[in-house]
């Protein structure tokens, strides 16, 4: 049974417990191609990034200090075909239920080869930024993770720890490989399917032994209080999308990134 949001009782229910849900076959093979075929060719190129020369340090669009791992930062500034995944239908319940205000602050994307590596394990928000309070969910980071191809056990899914979006303690995260800390699972999931979990969440990107490009792209969302240019000076670049951007999105696109209307990000 679906609530005013269009949201399911065992979502809400699942989504409380563990900190996530999964929602299965969202894009379809010809979307998560088209994704891909755009994907390649931004990682394929080199980026100026000239506005760390007046606003920098920061981090650059294409990272690749890690092995065997691309990572693109800001990606509706980097082609239009990402803006549409900012409100897909079969999220924006999950975004208007989990977050309330929702409003888009980060976006990336991640492809993986034989040979990555563990990253680290972290959380974008503490455990005080999930509550549940008169019948209502509310996460103030929200992260919402398309995967464009398979992530099976061995392709450098993603580990997360159900239910430490609300733990009451704390371990030397560090000490633990992989799946040793307890508790853990892997998220795996088919090409399409999407992964929406609470930042509170512990969670971590695991090695990659498999051949072939594991890529995903995420979609990180905050409530509408939360300070955005505050959160992480040096990626503000990546957060803001300029008004020429902005012109194109359509009203609902508009509305989930209405904060960059009142943000200055000139250099
Ligand atoms: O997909 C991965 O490799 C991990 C991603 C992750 O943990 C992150 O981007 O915060």
């Amino acid at each position: 049974m679906a609530n005013s949001n269009g949201v399911a009782i065992e979502d809400r229910f699942h989504f409380d417990l563990t900190g996530f849900v999964i929602l299965r076959g969202v894009l379809s093979p010809s979307e998560c191609q088209a994704y891909l075929d755009v994907l390649g060719e931004l990682e394929a190129q080199e980026y100026e990034d000239v506005w760390l020369e007046a606003k920098g340090p920061g981090k650059p669009t294409k990272e690749t200090h890690r092995e065997h791992q691309v990572r693109l930062n800001g990606l509706p500034r980097l082609d239009p075909i990402f803006d549409r995944l900012i409100d897909h239908p079969r999220v924006l319940p999950y975004l208007k239920e989990f977050v309330g205000q929702p409003q888009l602050i980060n976006t990336w994307s991640i492809s993986k080869f034989e040979g990555a590596k563990q990253g680290g394990r972290h959380r974008g928000v503490p455990t005080t930024d999930y509550a549940y309070r008169n019948g209502e969910i509310r996460s103030r980071m929200f992260n919402v993770v398309y995967f464009l191809t398979d992530n099976g056990p061995e392709d450098g899914s993603i580990l997360a720890l159900p239910g430490s979006h609300k733990s009451n303690f704390d371990l030397d995260w560090k000490q633990y490989e992989g799946l040793a800390l307890p508790g853990s699972v892997t998220v795996t999931g088919k090409a399409g399917d999407v992964f929406l979990f609470s930042e509170a969440v512990i969670h971590d990107g695991l090695p990659k032994t498999t051949d072939g490009v594991r890529s995903n792209l995420y979609y990180n969302y905050v409530h509408a209080h939360y300070n955005v240019m505050f959160r992480e000076p040096k990626n503000c670049h990546h957060f803001y999308f300029p008004p020429e951007i902005r012109q194109r999105l359509t009203p609902g696109q508009k509305e989930l990134t209405e904060w960059m209307e009142l943000a200055r990000w000139e250099y």
